[in-house]
């Protein structure tokens, strides 16, 4: 094809208005929210990337598969044509479908977890660490180092370090192991892919002692897009075929469909163990619901189902992944630091290089995330001190994670260029004002998870 622009592959034929607010009511809605930008009503948001998840535009054959959904209680015909599409893209024989990701997780960790355990991954997310804590286990994130260099242009910065992975399971021994986690993309390192490579060398570590692979696969069709652009041998592979391959290596997953299965609620746990799949079914009758349906309509089965379908279709991966890449490069010409290369579904502002006067335990990526706000109404997400970092119980000082980060996540199909266009200029102006960015304390938090509900001031 002679013309090189990546276009927005769909036609808009139904729109939701934004509604445009002033600098003035914004500075009033955050004081009012205490500045946590979880706390502002969607309305009053200009430009939406808090996150990625559960907040894509469905497809017109999506939306006919809602009208088609059989909402029978056991046995709908939804829940088989569902199921019939995970085996299909997963390989794994038994589907288990949940309201969304940490529900899976919740079942999982609740079935595996206990004191003493520890669930290694190359890096869990909040609520999967949070799942895993709940359940008295450790979580342990073993990234690469590159994976916690912001500068660093390794092209599979989300891939674990299998030296450390074997160190662990033979320090804690491998009866301590009762499964091993790899999140594609990683999103709490920047949205980062896995190799193929590693993904294998991860399998072949767990396998010497007899531990379960499990993938948290909620963005796997954009790290099988990564490995068709950049692993040596992929390049003439499907997305279809490269994420079956990396199903693969895995002996289950979980799954939050509100990413790439490209819906507004849902998930699953998927897995070849017949067993475990049975103990997990009768937590779900419990807690989620009958195991058709899993806390799900049948409607949303069914856009799970053709949502795996679409996700896969290269021409959406090839926009999809440009986005993140076209910022990337307009941020580079602005110098603004971010977590390069761009990942998957999101930019990631580099809040350390971003705001150096700001010390980590007066959170500069929250203060970033309320100037981007304050100055162009655009919602990002911290993923910082504030999410990961703790106060150590002896010391009482905080103890920061490796990245302060702040996160610009894309909805998918939601926002056209131009939209991006305003958020790149929105950063740049946040940027040029830097050094008035003050740092924030925080006046509330709750025990767990404190990111959704505590409350900040300026310092
Ligand atoms: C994301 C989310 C959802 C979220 C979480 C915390 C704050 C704001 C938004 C959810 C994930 C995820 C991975 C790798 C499991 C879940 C849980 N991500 N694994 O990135 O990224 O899935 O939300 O369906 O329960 O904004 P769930």
């Amino acid at each position: 094809m002679r013309v090189k622009t990546i276009i927005e592959p769909f036609r808009i034929k139904m729109v939701e208005p934004i509604r445009m607010t002033t600098e003035q009511e914004r500075r009033g809605l955050l004081e009012e929210a205490g500045y946590n930008l979880f706390l502002i009503a969607a309305e009053n948001v200009i430009i939406d990337l808090l996150t990625d998840s559960g907040t894509a535009a469905m497809s017109d054959a999506q939306w006919a598969g809602m009208m088609r959904g059989d909402e029978s209680y056991a046995g709908a015909r939804s829940f088989y044509r569902f199921q019939e599409k995970v085996r299909e893209v997963t390989g794994f024989a038994q589907v288990i479908p949940t309201h969304q990701g940490r529900a899976a997780e919740r079942i999982l960790f609740g079935l595996l977890g206990g004191p003493g355990r520890v669930i290694p991954s190359n890096t869990h997310f909040d609520t999967t660490r949070a799942n895993i804590e709940a359940q008295c286990a450790e979580a342990a994130d073993l990234v690469i180092p590159e994976g916690l260099d912001p500068a660093s242009l390794h092209p599979f910065k989300g891939n674990m370090d299998v030296e450390r992975l074997e160190e662990l399971i033979l320090r804690v021994g491998p009866a301590n192991v009762p499964v091993c986690m790899l999140t594609v993309t990683n999103n709490s390192g920047g949205g980062q892919p896995v190799s193929m490579e590693n993904i294998r060398r991860t399998r072949e570590v767990v396998n010497r002692h007899g531990i379960p692979l499990f993938l948290d696969a909620c963005r796997f069709a954009e790290n099988a897009y990564f490995i068709k652009r950049r692993e040596p041998g992929y390049s003439q592979h499907t997305c279809t075929q490269i994420a079956r391959e990396m199903f693969s290596y895995a002996d289950g997953c979980t799954m939050s469909a509100k990413k790439d299965a490209l819906v507004n609620i849902g998930g699953f746990l998927a897995m070849n163990d017949e067993e475990l799949a049975r103990k997990a079914r009768n937590v779900l009758i419990v807690t989620e619901g009958f195991p058709t349906y899993g806390g799900l309509a049948g409607r949303d089965l069914e856009a799970i189902a053709q949502g795996l379908e679409e996700v896969l279709h290269e021409d959406y991966l090839a926009y999809r992944i440009r986005t993140a890449e076209y910022m990337g490069e307009k941020l580079e010409e602005a110098g603004v630091p971010f977590v390069k290369p761009p990942g998957g579904h999101a930019i990631y502002l580099d809040a350390r290089a971003f705001a150096p006067h700001i010390p980590p335990q007066e959170f500069p990526g929250q203060a970033i995330a309320c100037a981007l706000y304050l100055l162009g109404g655009v919602r990002a997400c911290e993923i910082g001190s504030v999410m990961f970092g703790r106060t150590d119980p002896q010391t009482g000082r905080h103890v920061a994670p490796p990245l302060e980060l702040v996160r610009l996540a894309f909805p998918r199909r939601v926002y056209t260029q131009s939209h991006f266009d305003y958020v790149i200029e929105v950063i740049r102006d946040v940027y040029d004002r830097r050094e008035s960015l003050r740092g924030m304390r925080i006046t509330y938090e709750p025990q767990a998870l404190r990111h959704f509900t505590a409350r900040y001031e300026l310092r």
